[in-house]
């Protein structure tokens, strides 16, 4: 809450967005029936090898944001070591901000004593750049910031 206050307050021209909350599955199937009795279906499925994971959209009804299944496929990625380290679960949240800004903000909050895990963006799935904010910044939380390419 204090990070999305602050991005608010040194952006304010900017228009930050919740995309997905990126879950690390360890039994997809099951998930995925719970979401269809909650009404969510996966509508795409993409494949992020540079990441370790296949990915699985659940979009929400207004088409404001999504559930992302993180299936893992590298048992030696990220994913598949949270997993191992704190069990399935919620694994990050991902925010958008304007086309063409993502670099002035991974700058800005670099200068102001954020820490990144990547020094310049990569590109993600959905031809997103994407950076990460280290939970160690952001009060145990994953974050993901990206914009669309
Ligand atoms: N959420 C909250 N805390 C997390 C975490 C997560 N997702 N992943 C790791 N942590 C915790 C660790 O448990 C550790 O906690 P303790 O210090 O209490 O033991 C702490 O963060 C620091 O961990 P670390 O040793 O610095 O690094 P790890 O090897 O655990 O890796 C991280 C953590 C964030 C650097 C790594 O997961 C990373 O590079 N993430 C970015 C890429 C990524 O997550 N990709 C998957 C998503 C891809 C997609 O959406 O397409």
């Amino acid at each position: 809450m204090v990070l999305i206050l602050f991005l608010r307050d040194t952006f304010p021209l900017m228009s930050i967005r919740l995309n997905h909350i990126g879950v690390a599955v360890k039994n997809r199937p099951e998930l995925e029936k719970l979401f269809a009795l909650l009404g969510l279906k996966v509508t795409g499925t993409e494949s992020v090898p540079e990441q370790g994971v296949t990915t699985h959209f659940l979009p929400f009804p207004a088409g404001v944001a999504s559930i992302e299944l993180l299936e893992v496929t590298d048992p030696e990625g990220t994913v598949a070591k949270f997993i191992e380290k704190r069990g399935p679960g919620i694994h990050h949240l991902s925010f958008t901000v304007d086309p063409g800004t993502l670099d002035a903000v991974c700058e800005k909050l670099r200068n102001n004593g954020v820490r990144l895990i990547y020094d310049a963006p990569k590109m993600g799935a959905h031809s997103m750049r994407i950076n990460f904010i280290h939970p160690a910044s952001a009060g145990g939380m994953l974050l993901e910031v990206m914009e669309k390419v």
